[in-house]
């Protein structure tokens, strides 16, 4: 298994209210570093669990395997794709500290882990959306709360989805709140939206993170 990173950048901002009308993403990517292939999605054909956490439980001889790798967010599945469930992995590397809060939507349902450290064993489930919503604004459990993050730092994170029928696509957004250092702040103290750009980097297999950061 190979290890990457994506970095994000935040640059410009738009309005909570012009992310709900977008629609979709803010999460883009700016430019493929060389060798970069993006965040590695495991992919699982004919599937229906009850819970997300099944996913867990799969693997690569799991059967209805596939994996891609994908370099930008939203991703948007094909409408003939029914009856599956991904894992996406990959890192958060923040070019700014300060406290985030992370939101989720997708179709039709998914989980989001993040880990406060590059070790995919650090990792809790920060957001989840536990069934189809329009946007990122419609349950409470679709937002994380304050996170903080130090520029420059990989932090690993990890995406569970489920699609069952009809259109599918998973997107992240990231809220950097207006105080850095308060942990726990209401909605009003969100006022802006940053725009994600994200980059990605590949590194050989056997490297460990920690070394290449
Ligand atoms: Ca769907």
């Amino acid at each position: 298994m190979s290890l990457f990173s994506a970095r994000i950048g935040l640059l410009g901002t738009a309005s909570k209210e012009g992310l709900v009308e977008k629609g979709q993403a803010d999460f883009t990517l700016s430019h493929v570093l060389p060798g970069g292939r993006g965040l590695k999605m495991e992919v699982w054909s004919g599937k229906r669990p009850n819970s997300l956490d099944e996913i867990w439980r799969y693997n690569e001889n799991t059967t209805g395997y596939w994996s891609q790798w994908i370099d930008s967010l939203p991703y948007i599945f094909p409408n003939e794709y029914d009856l599956f469930t991904t894992r996406t992995k990959g890192f958060f590397v923040p070019t700014v500290s300060g406290n985030f809060s992370i939101y989720l939507h997708c179709d039709d349902r998914c989980d989001l882990y993040l880990s406060n450290s590059s070790r995919p064993e650090d990792k809790v489930k920060v957001a989840f959306q536990p069934r189809y919503v329009r946007n990122y604004f419609q349950l409470e459990s679709q937002k994380s709360g304050a996170i903080f993050m130090e520029k420059g730092k990989p932090y690993y994170l990890e995406l569970l989805q489920q699609e069952y029928y009809g259109l599918s696509h998973i997107n992240i957004a990231l809220f950097q709140e207006e105080s850095s250092f308060t942990a726990d702040q209401s909605d009003d103290a969100v006022n802006e939206i940053q725009n994600i750009l994200a980059a990605y980097e590949v590194f050989d297999e056997e490297q460990v993170p920690d070394q290449e950061f």
